[in-house]
């Protein structure tokens, strides 16, 4: 019975009680209540919540935690008074009233067995299937590099991670400890370097930001913030990152959805997350779909936490969506059967309809028993499941997903998949909720939607961290572990593969255990997203004869590092930062070839490299003495000896300085003669240095890899007129001295041909030392003869041998040799080769130089425009000519 006292302040509220009378405890203290909160209690008694409020004291006891109750409860009631309940009401569509209303039903379906996939047939879909650095993957990679920047990424980072255990949050873990780069880490550099491929490919380096969503929960949010602020966003601009919480939802106990209290804290309800699928809701309750809409966007992806191989997929699974016009695609593996990655599946209904759709690994083999596969969840010939495995990486089509979601709200199909006690499926071993998956979005398609899936193999796509070291070390042989231990070991076979596939000869893997798990070790070989993301970028980055021992650990951490003849057996680490400047910490004295271009960004690493290397000692999980993040993955390195290089940076030299040249050796060779063109020449971007242009033959497209100019120079015009006409000033003495010392490798004051075909192995020209003797009539030069060899191939370049140029240039039409220059510079900017050069080619030509930088506000328009006689907005080749030809004067 409620008090009189408790009475009269109802009553004065105008609320009528009645309600609470079959719940003493509550009506006892309901006086104490707000009126919204009295509501909230209301409808919780109304829909058979009264357990809530039995264990109540008596008013005067614990009055705050009743109220705090309500407090966190009311976040589960629609009500448009607060801020909080109104954004849970746009989380959870019909609030609790309807949470509760949805959980009955699903309860009452599982505790009768009912398949959810009731008269639906599973069959094989087909869907588009790619082999790793093929022509056609090299085609989709391609594509989908070029689409990047019309996409938004979307991590799903709000799981708690129960399998695997971790303490902290999952993106925070290491995805190898050679470089201890945790997820988040890889995930941020991966978008950022496909960001800048896809600039450079299309936009000419005028950078669209990608944007990059991370769905947390109230289990990973401040830790995901966190994480992400202490290292300043990994280099990703913090308002390019949105972070989009979502809620949980209420445990329920029984199979009438009785709400489950906090075992902790019996005034508090027990919450869990509510699944993946909330993205889809919170991305368009955000507004964001719209703005990027508006953006011009054309792509989502949605992915999730611990997949360190991912952006090897992501390029080309981008291009077949853009290539097929997907409106969902759905990344996929081969599935052994019973792994715990959902089966893609098309399923057909007895009405005729139709859809490919994710059968989740825990349905997939009631499904199959029941429609006629009595082995159910099996393996067929081919030793993997019929049905590819889904790792929900997800691509869908902006514009069909937002009307869609127009319809939904982006609601999503939910279940319940309770742990029952015994076979009355009565009682539950623990609470259970409802929960909803992002893959189940196409469920609500209509038929016409198009709605595939792209398959490519697991040791380039798939490598999860989810089962702790326990359950994995139980997963059946042959089965993936899913584990800390198999996460890492993937990543370096994965990128030993690669190198396999372009050339390199990595040693064979050797088999050892780890926490209970047998699994492959190969060399321990990381790069950063930005030295290589696709196919054809590693490949440009390693040439010559290269090999890698098993034994052998690599890491390469700058961008334009380039590996040649590398012969690596123990450790070698190496960084660079553009503009480098050689500086070495080694604390091995190897015989490495590192090869920086002077004053350049690019830089070469070659030659034999051999130390004792790292060591992987075993650890075990059990030994807290380690911390989590190692012991989970059951080794540890030991680095007992390594070769570092480190290339920092030299801004000041560059600013300061007004020569960014670096002396070339070009050798172009027929196969009756050889012609030797050594042109030492730099490069000058000062507007008042209107040096002679020099006749030496060079190539444009070896000039584009060489061709290296600071930021210095800030007159646009000026940075295109020497882009353009690679203004050559001869060296003087000073300079050529330079030159000598820095090829003169073994400083004994003697320029050899084997310190000479070193340079020119650099740049790509192949030579015997024979040949190269035989041509340069000489096996070694003093700082004289080096003299005077310049001058006479300079000299050379000028008349006589110019000869074998000119012919060469004669057949493609040019009468004198300015003019066959400026063809073939023409050439290089009209990359679609339609006879004009456009902003948009101009803009991309400068970024592949490396001299495009939107902060300078260069705007290739107002250099066209210089030129621009005819004003069509385009250079046709006769205002080119004139541009190239202007003096500058
Ligand atoms: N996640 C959230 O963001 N919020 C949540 O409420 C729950 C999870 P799990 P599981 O690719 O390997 C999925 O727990 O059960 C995030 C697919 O359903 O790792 O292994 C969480 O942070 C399955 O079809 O998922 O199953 C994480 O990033 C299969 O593809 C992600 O969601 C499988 O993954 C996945 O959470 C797989």
């Amino acid at each position: 019975m409620a008090s009189a006292g408790a009475t009269e302040s109802l009553s004065k509220l105008n609320i009528n009680g009645d309600f609470a009378s079959s719940v003493p405890n509550l009506q006892k203290n309901l006086h104490l209540l707000s009126p919204q909160q009295i509501e909230l209690a209301k409808m919780l008694v109304e829909k058979g919540q009264s357990h809530l409020f039995e264990h109540w004291p008596e008013p005067g006891v614990d009055d705050n935690e009743k109220k705090a109750f309500f407090d966190q409860a009311i976040t589960f009631r629609p009500c448009g008074c607060f801020l909080q309940v109104a954004r849970l009401d746009s989380c959870y569509p019909g609030g609790l009233t309807s949470y509760i209303k949805t959980a009955r039903e699903l309860l009452a379906d599982s505790k009768a067995g009912k398949n959810p996939f009731d008269g639906f047939t599973p069959s094989v879909p087909t869907g588009e299937s790619l082999t790793y650095g093929d022509e056609n993957f090299i085609k989709f990679e391609e594509a989908g590099v070029r689409e990047a920047q019309n996409a938004a990424f979307v991590l799903v980072a709000g799981g708690l991670g129960e399998r695997l255990g971790y303490n902290g949050i999952k993106v925070a873990l290491p995805v190898e400890t050679t470089t201890g780069t945790c997820f988040l880490q890889l995930y941020i550099e991966s978008v950022l370097a496909l960001q800048e491929a896809s600039s450079r490919m299309t936009q000419g380096g005028h950078k669209k930001e990608i944007p990059f969503v991370i769905m947390t929960s109230d289990d990973t949010h401040a830790r995901t913030l966190e994480l992400l602020e202490s290292n300043s966003y990994f280099g990703m601009k913090p308002t390019q990152v949105k972070l989009l919480k979502q809620e949980k939802v209420a445990c329920l106990e029984d199979n009438d959805a009785r709400i489950a209290l906090d075992p902790q804290n019996k005034f508090r309800v027990q919450t869990k997350p509510h699944g993946h699928g909330d993205v889809h809701s919170l991305l368009y309750s955000s507004g964001l779909l719209n703005e990027w809409h508006d953006a011009g966007l054309r792509w989502v992806l949605f992915f999730q936490d611990t997949n360190g191989l991912l952006f090897k997929a992501i390029p080309a699974a981008i291009g077949v969506s853009a290539t097929k016009g997907y409106h969902v695609n759905s990344l996929a593996v081969p599935r052994k059967a019973k792994e715990a990655i959902g089966g893609i599946t098309r399923l057909t209904h007895t009405d005729g309809r139709s859809m490919v759709i994710n059968v989740e690994y825990n349905q997939l083999d009631p499904l199959l028993r029941a429609t006629g596969f009595p082995d159910g969840d099996a393996n067929c010939e081919t030793g993997y499941s019929p049905f590819p495995g889904n790792i929900n990486q997800l691509i869908m089509e902006l514009d069909p997903y937002i009307e869609e979601l127009k319809k939904t709200g982006g609601a999503i199909k939910e279940f319940v998949n309770p742990k029952y006690k015994d076979s009355s499926r009565t009682s539950f071993k623990s609470s259970t909720r409802l929960e909803c998956m992002m893959q189940d979005y196409p469920r609500t398609l209509p038929p016409s939607a198009k709605v595939g899936f792209t398959v490519m193999d697991t040791w380039l796509a798939y490598s999860p961290v989810k089962n702790n070291p326990e359950d994995a070390a139980k997963v059946p042989k042959g089965n993936p572990y899913h584990s800390a231990t198999s996460g890492e070991m993937a990543i370096y076979r994965a990128n030993s593969l690669i190198l396999r596939k372009i050339g390199v000869h990595v040693g064979n893997p050797i088999n050892e255990v780890f926490n209970g798990q047998e699994v492959e070790v190969w060399p321990r070989i990381v790069w950063k997203p930005k030295w290589g993301l696709t196919f054809v970028e590693i490949r440009s980055k390693v040439s010559g004869s290269c090999s890698i021992t098993q034994r052998s650990s690599m890491a390469i951490k700058g961008r334009n590092i380039f590996v040649k003849d590398l012969s690596l057996d123990g450790a070698l680490v190496v960084d660079s930062i553009d503009e480098a400047e050689y500086s070495s910490n080694s604390n091995v004295d190897a015989d490495v070839l590192i090869c920086l271009e002077m004053n350049s960004r690019l830089v070469e690493v070659g030659g034999s490299v051999q130390n004792k290397g790292w060591i992987l000692e075993k650890v075990d999980y059990k030994d807290t003495s380690v911390p989590e993040e190692i012991r989970i993955r059951g080794f540890r390195f030991k680095k007992i000896e390594q070769l570092e290089k480190h290339y920092k940076g030299n801004a000041s030299l560059l600013s300061e300085s007004s020569v960014f040249g670096a002396c070339l050796g070009v050798l172009e060779a027929t196969q009756k003669r050889v012609l030797i063109s050594f042109a030492c020449f730099k490069f000058t971007c000062n507007p008042d240095l209107k040096g002679t242009r020099n006749k030496v033959p060079f190539s444009f497209a070896r000039i584009q890899r060489l061709f290296i100019i600071g930021k210095a120079a800030n007159d646009s015009s000026c940075i295109l007129r020497t882009t353009l006409r690679c203004t050559m000033c001869p060296l003087n003495t000073n300079d050529l001295h330079r030159i000598f010392q820095k090829l003169d490798k073994n400083g004994d004051g003697l320029l050899s041909t084997v310190e000479l075909n070193w340079l020119l192995e650099s740049i790509g020209v192949h030579f015997s030392l024979e040949e190269l003797e035989f041509s340069v009539g000489k096996s070694c030069f003093n700082f004289d003869e080096f003299l005077l060899f310049y001058d006479s191939i300079t000299k050379q370049s000028d008349d006589g041998n110019n000869e074998a140029v000119l012919a060469d240039d004669h057949q493609e039409g040019c009468c004198n040799k300015e003019d066959c220059d400026v063809v073939k510079a023409f050439k290089v900017f009209d990359s679609n080769d339609d006879g004009f050069i456009s902003c948009e080619e101009l803009q991309s030509l400068l970024s592949r130089l490396g001299l495009w930088d939107e902060k300078t506000g260069m705007d290739c328009r107002n250099m066209i425009c210089k030129y621009d006689t005819n004003l069509d907005g385009v250079l046709d080749f006769e205002e080119f000519k004139k541009m190239m030809l202007h003096t500058g004067s």
